[in-house]
This record gives structure tokens, C-alpha cells and sequence, in this order.
């Protein structure tokens, strides 16, 4: 059974992404889509139909996403080289080395759930806006059940002075005309995730999005479909409008893995106190003339939102620790390769 093609406009193709190959590139390989990453190797999506290829051990270390455009070998399943990314979510893997993961690459726009009702958390989107200036994509604040929640404009109001800019909205995921409101986001070719706490409607909303959209491209009858799921297991999906869903394990369990630079982003409004504060290595903690201390006194800005923007900053800073330690660590042992090289080439006579 053949899947139907996608053109490389569907697929999200960027002329920018031709920038670094060259004619002897085109000549042996052609590009394709990552749709999914396997232990055995990838799914890839190209104008030839879908294919499974192999992924050489020195592509491998560079780590392959999920998004990732990558160039295939004519006469081989095998990927010949990986493409520069054009934003990218990398994940901190849980445990005490912090290690950096890409899990989802080339993605346009991040849409941050949460809901209309208790589980609204104004911190958790600070996190999430976080996160998507940092991966370099547009986040859309999403709050969902707001067909039963209460006080909906208050919910949306506050998400709105999150950060400004950032457009918000509100729907019942479960309706079609409600769910329509994201169309702008959902553009044929853009490339899209959802993110946000478990039970906020992210599953919700992909199926919403994604409908039938596969077994119409594929041109294969529903229950043909439902087998070919269980057999290759797909990471993004098309959606009906033509906008790719990214939707992989690692999206669920995301850590901040965030420069400084863009959490002042996020809370610009702190920054701009802070910029007033008497001292410019101001703590912010009982310092004399602190702007910021003093809006939060006179409610300008809220406790809450400094205390988040105090906590995120201790991760991120953490999170940048500890990715210098591994850098120096990883040079220190190429160092040490090379020393031993070197003795081995010296002990050949070479
Ligand atoms: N009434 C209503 N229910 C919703 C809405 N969004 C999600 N739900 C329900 O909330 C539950 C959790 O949704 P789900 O999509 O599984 O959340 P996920 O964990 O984020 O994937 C399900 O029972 C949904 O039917 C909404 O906008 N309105
Ligand atoms: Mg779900
Ligand atoms: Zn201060």
C-alpha cells in the first residue's frame, strides 16, 4: 500500500533550507520530512511517498527530530545529512545530568493550553511562553472549556497581560466552529504542537485539527488506517487545512531548558521596574530604592508573578550551569582523544 506524496510546499519547505546544500547534494539525495524517530531509524515524508531509512551513527549523535528536515540518499534508505533548524524544542532529560534533548524541530507555532476553570495557572503559561520564545517559535495562548467554565473574559484577560502581544484564545474544544478560531495558526504547511497540563483538552484539540486529514491524503479506507497506526507509529500528523501537528512523547514532559534573555522577554514588565531601581545589582530583596519591590507594594505588579520570574530565573540559571559543565567536560575528553591519537600514530611511526 503507497501513501499519497506530499509536495515540499506542503511539507513546510523553506527556500532558506537549500541555503548549505549544494548541486552534488540534489544530485545523490533528495529531501524529506522527519515524521517520526524510531531506535531502528526514521519515518520520513517526501514528494516520493513515506519511507523508512536508516540513520548513520555519526548523524545520530547530532540528534534527529521529530520536524527535522533531512536529505536522503537516491539510492539508499538512508539519510546523507540533516538540514539547519529553524527553531527547535529541546528537552532536559529528567535526572541529575541535564542532558540536552531535540524533540520536535522547524515548528512555527506553539499553541500553550489551559483551561478556563481551576486549572488555570497563570505561572505554567509563563513557563510555556518561556519555552517557545526560546525554541525560537510563536506561542498562542489556548484556553479551552470555555463553554462551561465561569468568568471566561476574566480568564482571557489575564492571560492577555501575560505577555503583550501574544494572541489568546478562547473555545470549546470539542466544537468544530469553536476550534475554527485557530485557522490562522493552521495555514497548509505550518507546522504546529500543543502543550499544556494533562486534561486541558491538547488531545482534544489534535483530533479536532487532524480529523480524517491522513486517510484522505492516503487515499485508504478508515479501518486500513487504524492497522497502519498500530505498525508505524506517527509523530506528526497532517492536519485538514494542511498544517502539520506535532505530537510525541517528549512534548508531554517538557522541562525548561531556557537562556536568561528570553525570560526577560516573557517579564518585560519586571524588567522595565527593575531598570528604575536605585542600584543596578539590585536584588530586589530589601535593597534601598528597589522599583520592583516598591510596585509590588503599591500593586503595579503582582507578588506572584515576581516570585515565578525569580524561580524560573533559578532554573534556567541551573539549566545553563550545568550545560557548561558538560561542555567542558565533553572537551576535556576530546582532548584526551586526541593525546591518545596522537601517541597511537606516534607508536605506528606515522
Ligand atoms: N466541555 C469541554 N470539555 C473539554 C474541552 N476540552 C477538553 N474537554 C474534555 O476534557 C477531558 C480531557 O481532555 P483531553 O483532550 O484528553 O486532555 P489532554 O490530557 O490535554 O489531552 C476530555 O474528557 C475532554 O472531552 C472543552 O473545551 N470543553
Ligand atoms: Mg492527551
Ligand atoms: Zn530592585
Amino acid at each position: 500500500m503507497s501513501f499519497q506524496a506530499f509536495s515540499l510546499h506542503q511539507l513546510g519547505w523553506r527556500p532558506e533550507l537549500a541555503h548549505h546544500l549544494t548541486l552534488a547534494d540534489f544530485e545523490a539525495a533528495y529531501p524529506a520530512r522527519v515524521m517520526a524517530v524510531h531506535r531502528s531509524g526514521l519515518v520520513v515524508m517526501s514528494s516520493r511517498g513515506q519511507a523508512s531509512v536508516v540513520l548513520p551513527h555519526h548523524l545520530a549523535d547530532a540528534g534527529v527530530a521529530v520536524g527535522d528536515w533531512v536529505m536522503i540518499e537516491d539510492d539508499a534508505d538512508r539519510v546523507r545529512g540533516l538540514l539547519d533548524r529553524r527553531s527547535e524544542i529541546v528537552r532536559v532529560a529528567a535526572g541529575s545530568e541535564h542532558r540536552r534533548q531535540s524533540i520536535a524541530a522547524n515548528l512555527d507555532v506553539l499553541f500553550v493550553v489551559s483551561s478556563c476553570n481551576d486549572d488555570f495557572n497563570p505561572s505554567r503559561l509563563e513557563r510555556y511562553l518561556t519555552l517557545a520564545l526560546d525554541a525560537g517559535v510563536t506561542p498562542v495562548i489556548v484556553l479551552t472549556k470555555a463553554d462551561i467554565g465561569d468568568g471566561v473574559a476574566g480568564f482571557v484577560d489575564e492571560a492577555e497581560r501575560l505577555m503583550p502581544g501574544v494572541a489568546v484564545v478562547a473555545l470549546n474544544a470539542q466544537d468544530d466552529a469553536s476550534v475554527s478560531q485557530l485557522s490562522p495558526w493552521l495555514a497548509q504547511g505550518t507546522t504546529v504542537a500543543f502543550v499544556g497540563s494533562s486534561g486541558v483538552g491538547k488531545s482534544t484539540l489534535t483530533n479536532q485539527v487532524v480529523g480524517d486529514a491522513w486517510q484522505r491524503t492516503s487515499g485508504i479506507r478508515e479501518d486500513d488506517a487504524r492497522g497502519r497506526h498500530t505498525t508505524t507509529a506517527r509523530e506528526m500528523f497532517p492536519t485538514l487545512s494542511g498544517a502539520w501537528v506535532i505530537d510525541t512523547p517528549g512534548m508531554r514532559e517538557l522541562r525548561l531548558a531556557t537562556a536568561v534573555p528570553e525570560l526577560a522577554a516573557v517579564f518585560e514588565d519586571v524588567e522595565a521596574f527593575a531598570r528604575q531601581c536605585r542600584f543596578r545589582d539590585c536584588h530586589h530583596e530589601g535593597d534601598a530604592g528597589c522599583a520592583v519591590e516598591a510596585a509590588v507594594s503599591d500593586g503595579a505588579l503582582g507578588a506572584r508573578r515576581l516570585a515565578n520570574y525569580r524561580k524560573l530565573q533559578r532554573e534556567a540559571m541551573h539549566a545553563q550551569q550545568t550545560l557548561r559543565e558538560q561542555r567542558e567536560q565533553s572537551r576535556q575528553f576530546g582532548a584526551m582523544a586526541k593525546q591518545i591519537m596522537r601517541a597511537k600514530r606516534e607508536r605506528l611511526g606515522r
